[in-house]
C-alpha cells in the first residue's frame, strides 16, 4: 500500500444461520480487541460474508506480518476466539479454521 503495508487476504468459516450474529458480535466488537489489533499494526480491517457458501472473506493491512502473527498469543484475542467458535469453524485451540488467498490484484 502506499503506508507502506503488507496486505492480507484470507478465508474463514461461518457456521449456517449465524450471519446475522457474526455481524451484530462484530458490531460491538470489545474496544480492548480492537486497540490490541491496532497495537499490533493492523489497520483497514474488513470482513465480508458470502451468504451462499458461509465463506467470510478477510482483508486488513499489516504494519510487519510478524509482529501481527504475534497477536494470537494476546489473552484477549484467545478470549475473543473462545467467543467466537460457537459461531463458525475453530481449530482445536479455537482459533479460527483461515486458509491465506494470494493477492490477484490491488490498485493504491
Ligand atoms: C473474527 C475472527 C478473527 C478476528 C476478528 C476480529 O471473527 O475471530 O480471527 O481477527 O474476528
Amino acid at each position: 500500500t502506499a503506508e507502506g503495508r503488507t496486505i492480507s487476504g484470507f478465508k474463514m468459516k461461518l457456521y449456517p444461520g449465524f450471519a446475522e450474529e457474526y455481524e451484530r458480535r462484530h458490531n460491538e466488537l470489545w474496544p480492548e480487541m480492537a486497540d490490541m489489533l491496532h497495537e499490533y499494526g493492523g489497520h483497514n480491517y474488513s470482513i465480508f460474508i458470502d451468504e451462499e457458501t458461509n465463506i467470510l472473506f478477510g482483508y486488513i493491512e499489516l504494519d510487519d506480518p510478524e509482529r501481527y502473527a504475534e497477536s494470537a498469543e494476546t489473552e484477549i484475542c484467545r478470549k475473543w476466539w473462545d467467543f467466537m467458535a460457537s459461531v463458525m469453524e475453530t481449530n482445536a485451540d479455537n482459533s479460527p479454521v483461515s486458509v491465506d488467498l494470494p493477492c490477484a490484484f490491488h490498485l493504491d
